[in-house]
């Protein structure tokens, strides 16, 4: 059984989504910011708790003409103040912005549990200090950069001096999902304002809260107009598109689904955008029987379950050796049942609901697929009952399935569930060939106290990121990104500066 919050009150639940309402208790409406000013769309639509399904706010949809307005406005402050800012000027901007969010720690945390229904003590540990941690960490990034220089003499004797300089790629438009809401936002907004472009940023309709509090930070962090602009809505035929498809946008950098992905890089092909998409996952974490037990144990618990699955490095799939295989599966089995599904606002809550009753569906749905494709539950599968404000929210069941085939499509798509299936291997080269049997290549993570093993595995996975012994533990100097049906490019570190700016050589001819 699946032990809920003993807390059925709901009072602690509606601290958070009162957050976002008003003194008069109307909801609260969430308006773009455009040019330095929070204005109304022309549409409204219904921002909801997935804790209950009660709506929490309203959110203003951005019009056609409001995405040109924001994009003229982004132009406008380019060739402004902003333009002219050296970047020691701009380092310390962007940490008045990361003060700005840690003076406002609690709204932001109020903001994002009610949006997202996470549990509270996991945005207050990761989502809203790695908010601020983006900024501050950028700011330093830019001011440490160098950038190539060589000196160049050639067979006939010329000698010149070859440098690069780094400037800005203009306005970049910069779309986002809504599983972390506030940290996949500025982890794009830092580096793109910490280069000297523009932004204009498309938040997740489901989660539009903390993009409208970062736009309030800006303003008193004294941002000028036109340089961080917001635009609410939805991607086809709404803010999303009109975004990605604008030619006044110069680049567009992207995290979400990968057939999302698909279409943008459809719409971007006849402007020619640079883009950095950050894309889904089919990752697998890799468990070795020489591993520390209990360690490994946690740290998958967590690589699975975390923000109820709903993290793009979560491990779905976990291949573990033979021997170890039934005493791992049962002690699994009692990490699930041990974590506290509940309100978000309680702090004994580890695992909140779905984002959406849609996405609850598809993930039921992939719940009754592997049933249907032979899976063993080992727990879950379902929805738990709550008897409380909770069955109207979007939880399901944390749930661990084995006895599938590789084939099967619940080993092979994304489901972004508090799930996983686990598998048996018996040699290293079997574990890796089926780690790397997936179109996705984002993430992966070795368990072994072996290190010469950690390391030669971790060197054969077909993956952006591999973690030894450990999961999600970021430092946000290092390349981060996929490949496959996982994304294009790299951020992060110095490849998130090469993204969000254009290098321009110069050759100077020293000799006569
Ligand atoms: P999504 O692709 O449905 O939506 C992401 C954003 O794209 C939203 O703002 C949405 O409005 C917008 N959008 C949708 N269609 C669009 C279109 N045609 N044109 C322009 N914009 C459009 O993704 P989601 O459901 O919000 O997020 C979950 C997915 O994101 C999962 O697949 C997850 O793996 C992935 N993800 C990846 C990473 C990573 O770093 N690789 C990080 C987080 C989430
Ligand atoms: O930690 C990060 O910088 C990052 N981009 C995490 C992405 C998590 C995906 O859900």
């Amino acid at each position: 059984m699946i032990l809920v919050s003993s807390n059925s009150s709901s009072a602690a639940h509606y601290v958070a989504a009162e957050a976002l309402r008003t003194a008069d208790d109307s909801v609260k409406l969430l308006q773009n910011y455009i040019n330095g000013h929070f204005v109304r769309g022309a549409r409204e639509f219904a921002d909801v708790n997935p804790a209950d399904g009660s709506v929490i706010a309203q959110v203003s949809e951005a019009t056609r003409e409001q995405v040109d307005e924001a994009v003229a406005a982004a132009r406008q402050a380019l060739a402004g103040e902003w333009g002219r800012l050296t970047v020691p000027a701009r380092a310390a901007l962007l940490h008045r912005i990361a003060d700005g969010i840690e003076a406002r720690f609690q709204d932001f945390l109020l903001a994002e549990v009610a949006d997202t229904g996470k549990p509270i003590s996991l945005a207050a540990r990761i989502d809203v200090p790695r908010g601020a941690a983006n900024f501050r960490a950028f700011a330093d990034i830019i001011k440490a950069a160098g950038l190539e220089s060589f000196r160049t003499e050639t067979p006939d004797g010329v000698v010149a001096l070859n440098y690069a300089v780094r400037k800005p790629l203009g306005v970049v438009g910069i779309i986002t999902p809504w599983n972390l809401p506030l940290l996949l936002l500025t982890w794009k907004v830092a580096p793109a304002l910490a280069c000297g472009n523009c932004v204009v940023v498309k938040p997740s309709e489901e989660t539009p809260a903390t993009a409208a509090l970062l736009a309030e930070v800006m303003q008193t962090a004294g941002v000028p107009a036109g340089v961080f602009n917001v635009v609410h809505g939805f991607g086809p035929g709404s803010a999303g598109e009109f975004l990605t498809a604008h030619p006044g946008v110069d680049a567009i950098t992207f995290t979400g689904e990968s057939r999302t992905g698909a279409a943008i890089l459809r719409a971007v092909a006849p402007t020619v955008k640079p883009v950095s998409f950050e894309l889904g996952g089919k990752n697998a974490a890799i468990v070795f029987a020489d591993c520390d037990f209990d360690e490994t144990v946690n740290g998958i618990a967590d690589a699975v379950f975390l923000n109820t699955g709903q993290v793009c490095l979560c491990a779905e799939r976990v291949y573990v050796e033979r021997q170890l295989f039934d005493r791992f599966v049962t002690t699994l089995h009692q990490k699930a049942q041990a974590l506290r599904v509940g309100w978000p606002m309680d702090q004994a809550t580890t695992t909140g609901p779905l984002i959406s009753k849609d996405h609850r569906d598809k993930v039921l749905a992939y719940y009754q697929l592997a049933r249907a494709e032979g899976a063993t539950v080992i727990t879950g599968g379902g929805i738990p009952k709550f008897d409380d404000g909770r069955d109207g929210g979007f939880y399901v069941q944390p749930t661990i399935f084995t006895g599938l085939p590789e084939s099967a499509r619940c080993v092979k798509e994304e489901i972004f569930g508090p799930v996983c299936h686990i598998a048996p291997f018996d040699t290293d080269e079997e574990a890796i060939a089926k780690a790397n049997s997936t179109q996705y290549g984002l993430a992966g993570s070795v368990w072994t106290s072996n290190l010469k093993r950690g390391h030669r595995v971790a060197e054969k996975l077909r993956v952006g990121i591999t973690w030894v012994n450990c999961w999600f533990l970021r430092d946000l100097r290092t390349p981060f990104g996929g490949m496959g049906l996982s994304g294009i490019g790299r951020e992060g570190g110095i490849h998130s500066l090469n993204f969000y700016s254009e290098l321009n050589n110069i050759c100077v001819k020293l000799s006569d």
